[in-house]
């Protein structure tokens, strides 16, 4: 097995930000690169450690999330006030509620013993905004005792034209605001009331008030300068052709990344959408989405739909390790010194690996090739660096002769259970990437390869940077076919 190239890799910063654009001199050149530079500079300082709004961060970087907001103002299909907000959970999960207080010890635990987590989010489990006292206080504290943890926030954008100036005063610099359609008529199959200004709201009038506001609250985060990403839950036969129409709407309001996620539904979760029977969309269908929008501005592709008490690196779930119980009696260890050490070599290890990445592009050769699909099982850091056994999702790339291009994650069954291989997950794990070509990992065992092997999918044994190992894989690929 060859070593990594590089241990931790690069904070490339993601293209397509509503930069402005250079100004021409009459000559043709650039009168303006400096300041394009500069607000390039200051960008990338936002968003570099926020494992949401980087997909490269999201390699390194932790966020948390603590569940202190319980009322919703708005009834969403695709929610059961049982469980968490759907708008940014998966449905069917519910989290212990926390007083601002209690929210702030457990984030100073945390910031302690997990100092890559760098962003502290509120989405839940109701809305933010309808319980804007125990947010923003939470909030404070926050900020007041750790000022190097980002704030986050998420929202279904209904009484946030109220909030942008609070926001902005508490330095809340990430707001997430989830659009579902910006056409009221197709609002109305999505949201059966709002309750807006003491008053319930049902039908068309319902869902043109949400309209408004949400637009209102999207303008007015652009012209506060706040960095706004906006959700929608693509719902196949209601708003998955009209989220391109959401998509261009959100762009002119300046809105930074569009992270369009699949509808979970089932009628165990007792939602309006569960028990009628609306299905989710196909892997396929939602990357084919996402493709169509990605040439109007930058898509997130590596959400995991986390929940409202969400700790850890995206795609691993720590939070059942800091429950109530468990982190009242844990002591607060948060040192700042601490933290801005690992951060450093975090940093120090990106660059590191931004060279490998470069060289692998320079050594690239633009041509004509097919795309293919390989699944990769990695544990962070941007490396295939996890055993087959051991993964819950491979990350999905897209690889032709010119890149290997991150495009989504796959939930899987864990493989190895007790120290035994499951059959029945195999099965399950073989269908979720069928339409992958092989499968990128530390370790696979013979028997699984085998059956690998037979659908098709070929295993590739690495530990090394993803990119590296997915275009050795698709050069091996390309000699064969
Ligand atoms: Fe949390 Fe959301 Fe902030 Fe991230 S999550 S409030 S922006 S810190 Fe991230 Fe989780 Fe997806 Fe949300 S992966 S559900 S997009
Ligand atoms: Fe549920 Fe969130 Fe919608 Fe409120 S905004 S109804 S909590 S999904």
């Amino acid at each position: 097995m060859t070593p990594p190239t590089a241990l931790i890799p690069d904070p490339i910063v993601e293209n397509a930000a509503p930069v402005a654009k250079a100004k021409s001199g009459s000559c043709g050149c650039s009168s303006s690169t400096p300041a394009i530079n500069e607000m390039d500079e200051r960008l990338r300082t936002r968003i570099e450690k926020h494992p949401c709004y980087s997909e490269e961060a999201h390699h390194h970087y932790a966020r948390m999330h603590v569940a202190v907001a319980p009322a919703c103002n708005i009834q969403c299909n695709y929610c059961n006030r049982k469980y968490d907000c759907a708008n940014e959970s998966r449905p069917g999960v519910v989290s212990e509620l926390l007083t601002p207080e209690e929210a702030a010890h457990k984030v100073l635990v945390i910031a302690g013993k997990i100092p890559q987590m760098t962003v502290l989010g509120i989405a839940g489990p109701g809305d933010p905004l309808a319980n804007p006292e125990k947010t923003f206080r939470t909030f404070e504290l926050i900020a007041d005792k750790a000022p190097d943890i980002k704030l986050c926030l998420s929202t279904n954008g209904l009484m946030l034209p109220d909030y942008v100036d609070r926001i902005k005063q508490l330095n809340v610099d990430h707001v997430t605001i989830t659009i579902n359609m910006v056409d009221p008529e197709i609002g109305t199959k999505i949201y059966p009331w709002v309750h807006y200004r003491r008053k319930r709201y049902k039908g068309l009038d319902a869902a043109r008030i949400l309209h408004e506001r949400q637009m209102e609250g999207l303008q007015a985060l652009q012209e506060a300068d706040i960095l706004c990403k906006v959700n929608s839950v693509m719902i196949p036969g209601i708003n998955d052709d009209h989220l391109v129409e959401v998509n261009k709407a959100i762009r002119a309001r300046g809105a930074f990344l569009h992270n369009i996620m699949p509808l979970i539904s089932a009628p165990e979760h007792g939602t309006h959408f569960g028990l009628t029977g609306q299905r989710g969309p196909t892997p396929k269908e939602l990357k084919s989405l996402q493709d169509q929008c990605a040439g109007n501005m930058k898509m997130m592709r590596h959400c995991r739909q986390c929940r409202a008490d969400a700790v850890g690196l995206l795609g691993e779930d720590r939070s059942q390790e800091f429950t109530k119980e468990k982190f009242m009696e844990m002591p607060v260890e948060y040192s700042l010194e601490k933290r801005q050490e690992v951060h450093a070599s975090i940093e120090q290890a990106k660059e590191a690996l931004k060279q490998t990445k470069a060289k692998i592009a320079l050594a690239a050769k633009p041509v004509d090739s097919p795309k293919i699909l390989v699944a990769v099982a990695t544990k962070g850091g941007g490396l295939v660096n996890q055993h087959f056994g051991h993964a819950k999702e491979f990350m999905i790339y897209e690889v032709d002769a010119n890149e290997a291009r991150f495009v989504g994650h796959r939930k899987i069954d864990h493989y190895c259970q007790g120290g035994y291989g499951e059959e029945a997950s195999l099965d399950g794990i073989i269908q979720t990437i069928a339409d992958c070509k092989a499968v990128l990992v530390s370790k696979i065992g013979h028997c699984p390869q085998e059956e690998l092997q037979k659908a098709g999918i070929r295993s590739v044994e690495a530990y090394d940077v993803i990119e590296k190992v997915a275009r050795d894989f698709y050069d091996e690929y390309l000699k064969t076919v």
